[in-house]
């Protein structure tokens, strides 16, 4: 379809019947926000205008948009094998596709279980961390422990361990028991514009020692934690902050989770964040960037003594009471081997290496910004952070973003962060065209 057709077609329907997710729907509805095509770096939206990808869709189009290896990939597997029955049977893509993931994971954690989203990761993740504690005759091991301003997902797994107040209030009374949060590590008196990892703020660790010696750590199941937190408006972790949390779960057998859906695929210039950051957990949730988003599809990679212990530990039958219908559906299974493919032959995750230096100098000069009290940087990932509007909180970033769309170039914005991370291809002159408008629509706001 070219652009004019899906433009007509766009603008037809009525937007009543699709409840749309995090989406103030009665205000998008009155003004909709449409896009209907997308190539490389840009987006063209229903009005024709192109618009620049300031946020890799929603973190996850690491190799830029509507890429042609992918797309035929995909196009050629529905006419192959469109479905084939992922319980008690399979099919050859779905193993390698596994084996091309834990080809990049850290090193042991070369066991994956594939799922459909960032989300339905995050609770596989915890369901192995329980199968295992069970498997391993420590059946008192059920805590799990999360951290203030953590995004998990939305399965009732992820909303418990996720700290996002406004994603758990509808729903509070009937999360998990038994979850515990950390501190969050921002700390704008200590660290604001820092370049990179902050200074200061390693100790922010240090409560999970609280909470060892309130519950005994061996109740503590696992700890999950986003290695650098997205969704909450990109905290960046204080040096030496990770290795202390590691260093603290090996001393009492706890298993760490590194939420990696986002910093997965080479956000930071690394395959996944743990090896950026140099730690190790034991469990690692992706989604996003595995399939570059053109399927819908999730993984956790497992430590290898982890699945040993559930499988090798079983009686017989079927080892894990889990799984999906569509876990290593063939499509999803064909685009996550032709985006890694991608990824490896030009190199993108080397790209975002090699672009952060500049990348960070285009951010912070965002620093004398009107209304920034916080510009922050790591990777390919950028965040100004926005003095929030007299009983308003959000509505300032909110107003930016319109303002930047208006302008041809989308960001995102978490109550008062405006949060940049462009794909992996994004040009240096598209970093400033970036900047620059985020520049423009922070003279421009109110
Ligand atoms: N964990 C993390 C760390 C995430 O960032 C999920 C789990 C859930 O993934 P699914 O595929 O179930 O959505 C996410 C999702 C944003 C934004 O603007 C971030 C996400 C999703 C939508 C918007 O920050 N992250």
């Amino acid at each position: 379809m070219n652009a004019r057709a899906a433009t007509d077609s766009a603008a037809t329907p009525s937007l009543d019947a699709h409840w749309m997710p995090f989406t103030a729907n009665r205000a998008f509805k009155r003004a909709p926000r449409l896009l209907v095509t997308a190539k490389d770096m840009h987006y063209v939206a229903a009005d024709g205008r192109r618009v620049l990808d300031g946020t890799a869709g929603l973190w996850c189009v690491n190799a830029g948009h509507a890429r042609e290896p992918i797309a035929r990939a995909i196009a050629e597997q529905a006419a192959t094998l469109d479905y084939a029955p992922g319980f008690q049977m399979g099919h050859p893509l779905a193993f390698a596709a596994a084996q091309r993931v834990a080809a990049l994971t850290p090193r042991g954690l070369d066991r994956i279980f594939f799922t459909n989203s960032g989300s339905e990761a995050v609770d596989t993740a915890l369901k192995i961390a329980l199968a295992y504690w069970k498997a391993k005759g420590e059946p008192e091991r059920i805590r799990f422990v999360g951290r203030e301003r953590g995004y998990h997902g939305v399965g009732f797994g992820g909303t418990s361990v996720g700290g996002i107040e406004a994603n758990r209030r509808q729903f509070a009374g009937q999360l998990l028991p038994h979850v515990d949060h950390l501190p969050h590590t921002h700390d704008l008196a200590h660290n604001a514009f820092s370049r990179g990892q902050p200074a200061w703020g390693a100790h922010f660790a240090d409560a999970l020692e609280a909470l060892i010696a309130k519950h005994g750590g061996h109740t503590i199941a696992a700890v999950i934690v986003e290695p650098m937190a997205g969704s909450t408006g990109v905290l960046v972790p204080p040096a030496g902050y990770l290795e202390r949390l590691r260093d603290l779960c090996s001393r009492h057998g706890i298993l760490l989770i590194f939420d990696e859906v986002i910093t997965g695929f080479g956000r930071l210039g690394a395959p996944f964040a743990a090896q950026f950051f140099g730690v190790t957990p034991d469990l690692v949730t992706m989604a996003k960037g595995i399939t570059n988003a053109a399927v819908p599809m999730g993984a956790v990679a497992v430590h290898r003594r982890i699945h040993d212990a559930v499988v090798d530990g079983a009686p017989g039958g079927i080892e894990l009471f889990h799984g999906y219908t569509y876990s290593g559906h063939p499509l999803a299974c064909a685009a996550a081997l032709a985006t890694l493919d991608l990824y490896e032959r030009e190199g993108l995750f080397a790209r975002a290496a090699e672009l952060a230096p500049y990348w960070a100098d285009a951010v912070h000069r965002l620093d004398g910004a009107p209304h920034a009290i916080d510009v922050r940087n790591i990777g390919l990932v950028g965040a100004v952070e926005l003095a929030p509007r007299d009983g308003a909180p959000g509505a300032r970033a909110f107003d930016a973003f319109l303002d930047c769309l208006e302008h041809g170039v989308l960001v995102r914005v978490a109550g008062d962060t405006i949060a940049l991370s462009p794909p992996l291809i994004v040009s240096t002159a598209q970093i400033d065209e970036i900047v620059q408008a985020v520049a423009d629509a922070l003279r421009r706001v109110a």
